[in-house]
């Protein structure tokens, strides 16, 4: 009868010689033979179960035998997995061919937010009139907010901008209208007019419907210098509604009420769909209101240490939202925050 280390000699050729034939088409092969010759009732194990019989000299050096043969075989049947993994590959490689004469796959390009589209456009049509465009602060101070607008703490006309409040004196700004105090503190007049817009992001604790947001985009207008009258305002405001909605359309001026316009208007376009006869769009009256605006209060300009007996100006605050609507007649505002590819791939 052949000795344990005899067993353990043909295990090793027999097992090594298998190996040498499996095919990487046949990888489970070399499995099926790994579970046989090491498994728990595999080949191996069988042989172990002599080493009883064998005297008690003799079974350190047996023993170095067994593990001898396990390394070896474990080492064996992975270099062996390693090889049939690189005959696979090499083969795979072979099979496939490139298709030089196939299009390129078309890398997908995105666009700018038709937001953004829109305060470009606006930006550069004031820029090609000499205005200066400013950037405000989304976390703004109660006072400049508020305060600097001539909207004092119990002043009942805060309650038409639902405030989110950071803290008592510190808030989401609910318009751009502060960066009018802003800049008019930071602007030197002896050396000219200040004519600056500021778009921007601003907060309200609205509530989320088709026409309102909690957060939206306003651009801010202002003009302060000499001799600015009601005049300069509605010559401004009549060019950049043309320059938007067509040349065709034109402005109506309706009296309003803010703290720091006096006096005060709502900014009307005639309807750009039925051109002032009344339509679904303009709900029948043949205008669409855009913006609010006015003659800054000569309070706001004292605030800011402009003397508005020699100074006046006029400011407006146009919802950037409210004009992509009306341009390409969106009918829910929240399309714009949703990130749906389908809405955003309309504007480019
Ligand atoms: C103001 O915010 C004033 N600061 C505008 C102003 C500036 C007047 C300078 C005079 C001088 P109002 O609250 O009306 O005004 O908002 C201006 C525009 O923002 C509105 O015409 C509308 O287009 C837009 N708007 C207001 N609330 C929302 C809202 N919840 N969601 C989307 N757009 C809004």
């Amino acid at each position: 009868m052949a000795t344990i280390e005899e067993k353990l000699q043909t295990l090793r050729e027999e097992t090594l010689a298998k190996l040498k034939t499996i095919k990487y088409e046949n990888a489970k092969e070399m499995q099926d033979l790994r579970v046989s010759v090491l498994g728990k009732k595999g080949v191996l194990t069988e042989i172990l179960k002599g080493m009883k019989d064998v005297s008690a000299e003799m079974r350190p050096i047996i023993g170095k035998h067994v593990n001898e043969a396990r390394d070896v075989l474990n080492q064996a049947f992975e270099e062996a997995a390693a090889l049939l993994e690189e005959q696979k590959v090499a083969a795979q490689l072979e099979k496939e061919t490139v298709d030089v004469t196939l299009p390129g796959r078309r890398i997908p390009f995105g666009n700018r937010h038709v937001i953004s589209q829109i305060r470009e456009e606006i930006e550069d049509i004031f820029i090609g009139m000499g205005y200066q465009v400013v950037d405000g602060l989304e976390v703004e101070s109660d006072y400049y907010n508020f305060e600097r607008m001539n909207l004092p703490k119990d002043h009942p006309a805060r309650d038409m901008q639902d405030t989110f409040y950071i803290s008592e004196e510190i808030l989401l700004r609910t318009h751009t209208s502060p960066v009018q105090a802003r800049t008019m503190d930071a602007h030197d007049f002896s050396k000219g007019p200040l004519k600056m817009i500021s778009p921007g992001r601003v907060f309200r604790r609205d509530t989320d419907d088709a026409t309102h947001s909690h957060q939206f985009h306003q651009i801010e207008g202002l003009v302060v210098g000499k001799n600015i009258s009601m005049a300069d305002l509605q010559g401004t405001l009549q060019l950049i509604v043309q320059k938007m909605f067509g040349k065709d359309r034109v402005i109506r001026l309706r009296p309003s009420y803010f703290p720091f316009t006096e006096p005060s208007v709502e900014v009307d376009v005639s309807c750009f769909k039925c051109g002032g006869q009344g339509c679904n769009v303009c709900k029948q009256t043949g205008w669409i209101e855009i913006m609010g605006a006015g003659m800054v209060h000569p309070q706001v300009l004292e605030m800011s240490g402009v003397d508005s007996k020699k100074y006046s100006g006029f400011a407006f605050g146009l919802g950037q939202e409210r004009v992509a609507m009306l341009r390409y007649g969106i009918n829910d505002i929240r399309g714009f925050y949703q990130g749906d590819m389908r809405f955003a791939e309309q504007f480019k």
